[in-house]
């Protein structure tokens, strides 16, 4: 049986106290993972604490050099990289391929270059008498970071973190989900193979007990998350007594908006990726679509036909689309907002239960992608995020209600709109209470651009200079001239 180690000052160390990382396609137990207690969890963040020194002072040049060579080295691996995300979390291969693996790279050139690229503001100031001031910033690292990253998308987010903070000069501290453990103690080997010093990035694996361990530990200088909501407000209050900086990227309740003069074929094709890409277990996912009403049951119609023709099935195959849900414990909570949105009334326009796939298959966490109808915003189905496969489909009539309809919610992630009228495509863009608002389009990111959302999905902004404004201080000098 394969074993996962944590990775401390560049040694794979093992604890004694392991759990088993299950197969979400099969329910079989894939490897088994070793657990880090307080003891490893300090042992880790003294040797990013001992690495600090040297990799600060390293050249910005040169670590965006490394950096390059990291993209270099994982596309070397990639096939690699890919069987561990699909063993971790059972999404189709080509998902894992096009999406994950492939942002890692384009995660580790994006920051080398936005590092290398990276000024300081300064200013000139005009004094009495004729004389004058130069004020300019300085850029330091923060120091040590903790980074702790989800299992939906566990190397691209691992790796959009990783990448800006050791561009800006932190060394790290990473804890994986429980459940996707792989690519991260994989990613410290490729780190090693390109030159990153030992100490530099470090791994601790683990459930809750771990991340409080890290996140709470004095030796923390701050804490980069993406996950729940609830779990956010958890390291909020833990970082507090110490004054921490957090950068975090939480849940959604994320809304689309169809008008009618919409082109029925390209949204659709949108529609589809955005309720149900990664099983819906991504955080910009569209769980709440609003239609306007003369083209509702077209539309309605349209997508319940993309729903059925989804392919679940084995992760290798070429034409499955659609993998299962990450956990025994997650389909639960689906299933049982599957279960209440037809206690409040609704119809469910497709799916609704667990497929049968077959010996081998059955095992796992799958379930069936879901449309519903018939409910509203006052409806915990509408309130609460679910992250799987499935959306809710209301009408409206006019502009100002499809916003209001969008925006009464206590997230406020992503957003779409969906128009052939490109001025009501801004319009509406610009009055969604978010942090992310796309018209016409899902997903399209240029890493340059700021990334994150406001109320309950989080704080912060990371993208581009964006990421390097959380990874470093700012010293202002200021010199009388
Ligand atoms: O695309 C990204 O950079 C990003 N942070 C995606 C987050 C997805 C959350 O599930």
């Amino acid at each position: 049986m394969r074993t996962i180690s944590n990775v401390i000052a560049g040694e794979y160390v093992e604890s004694g106290a392991v759990y088993d990382k299950i197969s979400p396609v099969s329910g079989d137990v894939l490897a088994r993972v070793h657990e880090a207690g307080p003891e490893l969890v300090d042992r880790a963040v003294a040797a990013a604490r001992a690495a600090l020194e040297a990799w600060s002072t390293t050249p910005v040049l040169s670590r965006a050099t490394l950096l390059r060579r990291v993209a270099d080295r994982i596309e070397e691996r990639f096939d690699e990289f890919v069987a561990a995300v699909v063993g971790d979390t059972g999404k189709p291969a080509a998902q894992a391929r096009e999406l994950d693996v492939a942002r890692a790279v384009a995660n580790f050139r994006a920051f080398a270059d936005v590092i290398s690229a990276a000024g300081q503001p300064s200013f000139l100031t005009d004094l009495p008498g004729g004389r004058q001031a130069l004020n300019y910033a300085v850029r330091s690292p923060l120091g040590v970071v903790a980074v702790i990253v989800p299992w939906n998308l566990p190397l691209l987010l691992l790796t959009w973190k990783v990448a800006p903070a050791l561009a800006c000069g932190n060394t790290v501290v990473v804890k994986p989900s429980e459940l996707t453990p792989s690519t991260a103690t994989l990613l410290a080997s490729v780190l090693s193979d390109a030159g990153v010093p030992d100490g530099v990035y470090n791994v601790v694996h683990g459930f809750g007990a771990t991340g409080h361990a890290l996140v709470s530990h004095p030796g923390i200088d701050g804490v980069t998350f993406t996950g729940s909501t609830a779990t956010g407000s958890s390291i909020m209050a833990a970082v507090a007594p110490r004054v921490r900086p957090v950068s975090f990227e939480l849940g959604g309740k994320n809304a689309a908006i169809v008008f009618a003069d919409a082109s029925l074929d390209a949204t659709l094709d949108g529609l589809t990726r955005s309720v149900f890409a990664n099983t819906g277990q991504v955080c910009l996912c569209t769980e709440r679509v609003y239609v306007q009403r003369p083209i509702f049951d077209e539309l309605a119609a349209g997508l319940v036909e993309r729903a059925r023709s989804l392919r679940l099935g084995d992760p290798s195959r070429a034409d499955t689309t659609t993998g299962p849900l990450i956990s025994q414990e997650h389909r639960e909570k689906v299933l049982r907002y599957y279960r209440m949105a037809e206690e409040c009334g609704a119809k469910t326009l497709v799916g609704g239960g667990i497929p049968s796939l077959g010996a081998g298959l059955d095992g796992g966490w799958w379930i069936e992608p879901t449309l519903w109808a018939g409910l509203s915003n006052v409806d915990r189905p509408l309130r609460e995020e679910i992250f799987g496969p499935v959306a809710a489909l209301v009408p409206f009539d006019t502009e100002d209600e499809a916003v209001a309809l969008a925006n009464d919610t206590d997230y406020g992630l992503a957003s779409s709109v969906w128009t052939r009228d490109i001025s009501k495509g801004h319009r509406v863009a610009q009055r969604m209470r978010v942090g992310l608002s796309w018209v016409n389009t899902w997903f399209l990111r240029d890493l340059r651009s700021p990334f994150g959302g406001v109320g309950l999905s989080g704080i912060g902004r990371e993208g581009g200079g964006f990421s390097l404004d959380f990874y470093s201080e700012l010293t202002n000098v200021c010199v009388a001239l």
